[in-house]
């Protein structure tokens, strides 16, 4: 059979794109390239993240070169001219790539490669590049494998156009065309086909995890998605929350200092004092330009976000750009379909801050994830959000009801119960536990404001 037509055989680095897949095992020196447009007020902050996406594929970085613009050149990206000075910087300083801080199209990437003597990168391929480094399990290692080849894809048809020059066809139809264009062909065809055989392949894992998730559901256990940018210290909240609370030694997650370091969500059962619930998801971190195919293939991950009841947004309040970053993390959720869902923001790192010199916002908890005074903190906060349906409720029981008690111990928190000529119990829950026994309350309180 052939190999391209095998949906099973192709595999990303068997597609001719050049300039992707640039792990390798020895360090790169390479040149960062960035257009500033006028109204990009970002730029500085994006080039200094590209500058650390960079560094996180083991490159080093040896110059920046930017040019001011009012619009992106269609052919080369940046100017012609400038291209050439890169050229120069190139040929002198023995550089093995050049990164541009955006998405290249394809005749981007063949046009600066015919000025430019080395590898041309772009941003995306660095943020693929980390997920594929980063990628442990079958699921983050299909979801990334899936948006490699959503990147290959569009840049195949550029390929083929080139290939069609070189080979001799292209332009006299279906019937005449290049060899090359022919192979290309089959390799798009392959690709589409190897993608709808991962995604299954992904669907099925998923559907375990959905399987879990309805079970929660019906069991009627609140779920808390912890999302940020990232490297913010939402893994290390988690941690510190499971540290805390949990009885026993369960499993921690990765928290490091690095992009990226959580590429699956994972989700801990927690049970707070009063039997309340609650589950926590430590989620994949974002950052600016983070593809939209590659949100696309880590979306089935990222559904458990849309299922929350609360978003517990967590900030590295000690980045400077920690705005921009709030605003981000927004708008990725607002594309995978997060809507309607509470959020309280956390402003994480704070002990790397001089706190007094800034103004406290209401509504915004300020804290260090690993320090347990401000967990608590953290927790109380949730559980005023999603336990905000509790009462605290005195019923008085007849005698031919012994069993509620025994109901109200599973579902809340009975704070106490004694005997007269009733069964008095005074329990924190839910309303929807209390409603078959409403005839018999006594008493009904607020517990959260
Ligand atoms: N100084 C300080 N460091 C923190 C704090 N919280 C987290 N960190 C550090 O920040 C780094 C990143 O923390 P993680 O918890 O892995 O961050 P994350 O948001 O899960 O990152 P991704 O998984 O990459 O999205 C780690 O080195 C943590 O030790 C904090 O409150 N103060
Ligand atoms: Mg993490």
């Amino acid at each position: 059979m052939d190999k391209a037509t095998d949906s099973g055989s192709v595999n990303a680095g068997s597609i001719p794109v050049r300039g992707a897949k640039i792990y390798g095992g020895t360090m790169e020196k390479a040149i960062l390239v960035g257009v500033k447009l006028i109204e990009d007020e970002n730029f500085e902050y994006s080039m200094e993240e590209l500058k650390n996406l960079a560094e996180a594929c083991n490159i080093e970085v040896v110059d920046v070169v930017v040019q001011n613009l009012e619009s992106i050149n269609k052919a080369t990206y940046i100017g012609e001219g400038k291209a050439h000075e890169i050229k120069n910087i190139v040929n002198r300083e023995s550089i093995d790539a050049v990164i541009f801080n955006d998405e290249l199209t394809h005749s981007n990437i063949r046009n600066l490669e015919e000025i430019i003597p080395c590898k041309v990168i772009d941003r995306t391929i660095l943020i693929l590049d980390i997920f594929a480094r980063r990628a442990k399990t079958k699921e983050a290692k299909l979801q990334v494998e899936i948006a490699e080849l959503n990147y290959m894809l569009p840049r195949l048809i550029g390929l083929r156009e080139s290939l069609g020059r070189q080979y001799g066809g292209g332009s006299g139809g279906a019937s005449n065309k290049g060899l090359g264009e022919k192979k290309l062909e089959l390799d798009r065809r392959a690709i589409e086909k190897k993608i709808t055989f991962l995604n299954k392949e992904l669907q099925e894992l998923v559907s375990v995890r959905k399987t879990q998730r309805r079970r929660r559901k019906k069991n009627m256990i609140p779920t808390v998605a912890i999302v940020g940018y990232t490297n913010a210290g939402k893994s290390t909240l988690l941690n510190s929350i499971v540290d805390k609370y949990k009885e026993d030694d369960e499993k921690k997650v990765l928290e490091k200092d690095m992009l990226f370091a959580t590429l699956e969500t994972s989700a801990r059962g927690i049970k707070f004092p009063g039997n309340k619930e609650v589950i926590f998801v430590d989620t994949v971190g974002f950052v600016s330009k983070l593809p939209t195919f590659l949100v696309k293939a880590f979306r089935s991950t990222l559904e458990e976000v849309c299922e929350a009841d609360l978003l517990l947004h967590v900030v590295d309040y000690s980045n400077p750009n920690y705005r921009d970053q709030i605003e981000i993390t927004r708008n990725v959720l607002m594309d995978i379909g997060v809507k309607g869902i509470p959020e309280i923001l956390v402003y994480n790192k704070c002990d790397k801050v001089n706190i007094k010199r800034r103004i406290k916002e209401p509504g915004i908890l300020y804290i260090s994830a690993n320090n347990t005074k401000c967990i608590d903190e953290v927790v109380n906060k949730v559980c005023s959000e999603i336990f905000k349906s509790y009462r605290k409720y005195t019923l008085a029981l007849p005698y031919d009801m012994t069993k509620v008690e025994a109901f109200l111990r599973e579902h809340g928190n009975v704070i106490k119960v004694d005997y007269d000529e009733n069964i008095n119990i005074v329990v924190e829950c839910d309303r929807q536990y209390i409603l078959p026994y409403e005839n018999y309350i006594v008493r009904e309180e607020k517990i959260y404001n």
